[in-house]
């Protein structure tokens, strides 16, 4: 049996982020722990580059452009989706869930999905750095782990 191994080296990674304004403050502290976490493994300050929108709704064609610019070999989407006493709630998480795996999917560019969708904002604080870590940076070691795969699977027969 041959299994390919996970590698976490962000060196000579070139990263898209893209980055929803909608509860700013908790998009700041994804942010930073995605941020610092590829800092960590070694990607380059100019190769990290971030797109803000203005909400989760719109993640998906910003993320669609870059991966389609060939400037990037993987993204991370961050963001958060707090429930509200109305349906929108789930209108914007599926939208975003949706988009997102249509993104990857379409463009064979990998995305990781660092947008949180949380009955409140105690549960929102808690995954920004809070008891339960730091989604964003979970995200962006999950990013440079498939950047590394899908590069190692999507080379022709024979050269791997
Ligand atoms: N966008 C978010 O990123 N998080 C939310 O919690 C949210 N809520 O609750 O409404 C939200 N709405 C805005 C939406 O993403 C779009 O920006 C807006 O509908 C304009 O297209």
């Amino acid at each position: 049996m041959r299994c390919y191994p996970a590698r976490r080296e962000g060196r000579g990674l070139r990263v898209g982020i893209v980055v929803s304004r909608f509860n700013h403050l908790l998009s700041v502290r994804l942010l930073e722990g995605c941020a610092a976490t590829l800092r960590e493994r070694g990607c380059a300050e100019e190769d990290l580059h971030v797109a803000w929108v203005p909400g989760a709704f719109e993640i998906p064609l910003a993320a669609r452009a870059m991966a389609r610019s060939g400037r990037y070999d993987v993204l991370v989407t961050l963001g958060s989706v707090i429930r509200g006493g109305t349906p929108h709630f789930d209108y914007v998480c599926r939208g975003v869930t949706d988009g997102v795996r249509q993104v990857m999917l379409e463009t064979g560019v990998p995305v990781a999905f660092g947008v949180l969708t949380t009955d409140d904002v105690d549960q929102a604080l808690e995954r920004t750095g809070g008891a339960a870590g730091n989604k964003g940076a979970e995200a962006a070691l999950a990013a440079v782990e498939m950047a590394h795969l899908v590069q190692v699977l999507d080379r022709p027969a024979g050269t791997a």
